[in-house]
């Protein structure tokens, strides 16, 4: 059983790492065993937990500081949790060198992008012109939206559906896509939602939240089975 490293998110108020089970329990579904990496002080700490690890999922959580991807703060912006973007840099860039694989979720998937040089929409609503709203935090399973997937994609290799209804828990996207990276899925207004790199480099981007969704539809599980099998 591969050894799936959750990055964890950042409880500013207490001080500590934090876990929604969601994660753990959809790592454990696919067959991996989920080992949380806590946010540490560190550097050296941040690319040894990845080596200890097989594969790698990038966790939602606050927006990532503006700064990162060269625009300024937006008032509707979260207050950036600067050590969490660091940490995660790093990550990334280590996952990459070891070319281990990751799955991206939500602020994952926005990581992602800009760490590969693209940039964001900082407040959807404010930003970009929808009859959506994407930013329904306190429906954690709901069937928002629809996705569409681009059949020439890896991604529709893994789930194996054209279209397909998701959660909506993130009030930014996607602007400028990252040159290295393509859309694999779209929201039904034209908004990112999914993306993979366009060279064979086994790291996926969902701007949804599949783990609240596993027991709903099981196309849901596919990128955690997906990440488990590139582990083996
Ligand atoms: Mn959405």
């Amino acid at each position: 059983m591969p050894y799936i490293g959750l990055c964890a998110d950042w409880d500013s108020k207490k001080g500590r790492s934090n876990m929604p089970n969601s994660y753990v329990n959809a790592v454990i579904k696919a067959g991996g065993v989920p080992i949380i990496l806590p946010l540490v002080d560190d550097e050296t700490a941040w690319t040894k937990m990845i080596d200890l690890v097989d594969g790698v999922i990038f966790t939602g959580g606050g927006d990532i500081e503006a700064s990162r991807f060269g625009q300024e703060k937006h008032p509707k912006a979260d207050e950036p949790v600067l050590h969490r973007d660091s940490q995660e840099y790093a990550m990334m860039e280590h996952v990459k060198k070891t070319g281990k694989p990751a799955l991206c979720i939500c602020r994952g998937i926005q990581l992602l992008n800009c760490f590969e040089g693209g940039d964001l929409y900082q407040d959807i609503a404010d930003l970009y012109k929808t009859n959506i709203d994407h930013a329904l935090f306190d429906n954690a399973d709901g069937d928002v939206h629809t996705v569409k997937v681009e059949q020439d994609s890896k991604f529709y290799q893994i789930v194996k559906e054209k279209e397909f209804y998701v959660n909506s828990r993130h009030h930014q996207a996607i602007d400028r896509l990252a040159k290295s990276l393509k859309v694999s899925a779209y929201a039904s207004d034209g908004l990112i939602e999914a993306v993979e790199f366009k060279e064979d480099i086994p790291i996926i981007g969902v701007q949804w939240h599949p783990e609240s969704m596993i027991e709903k539809n099981e196309v849901h599980m596919r990128p955690f089975e997906w990440l488990v099998k590139q582990c083996g």
